[in-house]
């Protein structure tokens, strides 16, 4: 183990991707932020704390020495050191494409239809877990903290400790864990299960997916002692004793309502909204993915539309798609399906001086994301199941108190903690959808006025560093305050975000 420059012991994230994703524009390599919900959540967290980040940098082209030089130069705006870990071309097809988003990810998700349980991809999924552990155990001591994120890297504890790193642990599954009947097809079920109790800490977003987890684990081990209850439980397994809690992550909140507020957002925000006047804007803003119910959403706005005219001219709904795993077949026909449908949908409802559906796909700047959920009155958010969803939360920190409305799925883990103030509905009742987009349509201000302040005080409370600390204190009895950052690492002058 190396890098003993400061005294103190680190925190160290370790996570699929890094939270710069290095690329080929034209004939030069550069790097770029990266995108999705964990990068969003973390890279606020561990800005400025001397920490170090380590994950797959996304491509398998650029040599090391390229990408190497590219990670340095972006470690220095950043606060924390990243460090590479190298996958090739047979990774990235048979470990990311194949076991984490061919089979993780739909079935976590409850889509075994989706699923591919190919046997290569399960040796894959151990290669990469090996590679990953080369690289950890080449950058930290004993007394870090390491912090491993979600669903791809689910072996690595094993792995280290099979090679005698006694290190703390914690893992973090950002996405569902499926109940029993669903996760029990899993052909490699039981070693994952064994994995996973390597951890000294394990945290799901909800009490649902902890429920999950935990009686996966009495299928294989009845015998187990579970005690305690509220947020972390205890499980001891022979001599081994691990947590297992529930920590729903958030968002920046004051960095999302300052943001809503900015000069730029708000004059923004009003030139969308004056492009399509008099009218309520119904928005959502996904990845590319058929977890997160876009096609069903569009049946319900065209349910809307035919059931309820008083709606045309009225409404128009913004879909932002964010470009995502394009390159596996799925993800490209499910672009192929959506594109299908607003072509039919605004086909047969378009008349003069109003168009539907507004379809963007592509990623958009911060203050672009920010003046949409600022400009658009009701957030229209309706995954299939998903971890949480942090643009439901971001909506809600950014957009004004007065006039906003959040429609949610009740799968959406995000639902546990805002059922109060949003409007839950079954994302695959198309008409019950209907009947809530028509709701919230003529939801009177004052009632929308109750509805988001609690919103914003739940988003508020807990926040993305109350995440954090409830996570540290009970993996290591500490919080994010006990990681300050080194001298070398305090910035001069403004920090650029990443
Ligand atoms: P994701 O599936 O990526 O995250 P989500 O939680 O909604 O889903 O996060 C998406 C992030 O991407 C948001 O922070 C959002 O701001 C950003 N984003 C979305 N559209 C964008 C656009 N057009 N341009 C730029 N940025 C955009 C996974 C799990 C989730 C869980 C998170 C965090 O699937 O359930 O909430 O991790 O744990």
């Amino acid at each position: 183990m190396n890098d003993t420059r400061h005294g103190g012991d680190r925190l160290v994230v370790v996570s699929n991707r890094l939270p710069v994703v290095v690329k080929k524009v034209g004939d030069m390599w550069t790097s770029m932020p990266g995108s999705g919900g964990l990068v969003s959540a973390l890279a606020p967290v561990l800005r400025n704390r001397g920490g170090i980040w380590i994950g797959w940098s996304g491509t398998s082209e650029a040599n090391p020495v390229t990408i190497g030089g590219l990670l340095q130069e972006a470690a220095r705006h950043c606060g924390y050191s990243l460090k590479p870990v190298f996958l090739d071309q047979k990774d990235k097809d048979e470990f990311y494409h194949g076991f984490a988003n061919e089979v993780i990810w739909p079935l976590f998700h409850d889509l075994q239809s989706h699923c591919n349980f190919a046997p290569r991809y399960w040796q894959a999924y151990n290669r990469v877990s090996r590679r990953f552990s080369d690289v950890i155990m080449q950058n930290t001591r004993p007394g870090d903290f390491i912090w491993i994120h979600d669903y791809h890297l689910m072996n690595v504890a094993q792995e280290l400790r099979s090679r005698q790193v006694t290190a703390r642990m914690g893992f973090f599954l950002h996405i569902p864990f499926p109940p029993p009947d669903i996760y029990m097809k899993l052909p490699w079920r039981f070693p994952i299960l064994r994995a996973l109790l390597e951890y000294d800490l394990l945290g799901f977003q909800t009490l649902r997916d902890r429920r999950n987890f935990l009686q996966c684990v009495r299928l294989i081990a009845p015998d187990l002692a579970i005690t305690g209850k509220g947020q972390v439980v205890t499980i001891r397994a022979g001599s081994r004793e691990l947590r297992v809690g529930t920590f729903p992550i958030g968002i920046d909140y004051q960095d999302f309502a300052r943001g809503g507020k900015a000069e730029a957002v708000v004059r923004k925000a009003r030139a969308l909204h004056e492009d399509l006047p008099g009218r309520q804007v119904l928005l959502g803003v996904d990845r590319l993915d058929y977890t997160k119910g876009i096609c069903h959403r569009f049946e319900a706005f065209r349910n809307a539309l035919q059931r309820f005219p008083e709606l045309h001219h009225r409404t128009t709904l913004v879909q932002v798609v964010v470009p995502s795993r394009e390159d596996i077949p799925k993800y490209n026909d499910l672009k192929m399906e959506m594109e299908r449908l607003v072509g039919e949908i605004n086909g047969q409802f378009t008349q003069s001086g109003w168009v539907p559906i507004h379809y963007i796909f592509r990623s958009l700047s911060r203050t672009e994301l920010l003046a949409y959920y600022r400009a658009c009155e009701i957030a229209l958010i309706t995954p299939l199941k998903d971890g949480m969803n942090l643009v439901a939360k971001e909506f809600c920190a950014a957009t004004p108190e007065n006039d906003s409305v959040l429609i949610l799925s009740e799968f959406a883990g995000a639902a546990a903690q805002l059922q109060k103030g949003a409007l839950l509905v079954n994302p695959y009742g198309v008409e019950e959808v209907a009947e809530t987009i028509a709701r919230a349509i003529a939801m009177p201000s004052a009632e929308r006025r109750t509805r988001m302040r609690k919103l914003k005080r739940f988003v508020r409370d807990y926040d993305i560093f109350w995440w954090v600390d409830s996570f540290l204190r009970a993996a290591i009895a500490k919080d994010l305050n006990d990681f300050p950052a080194p001298a070398e690492y305090i910035p001069r002058g403004e920090t650029v975000s990443l």
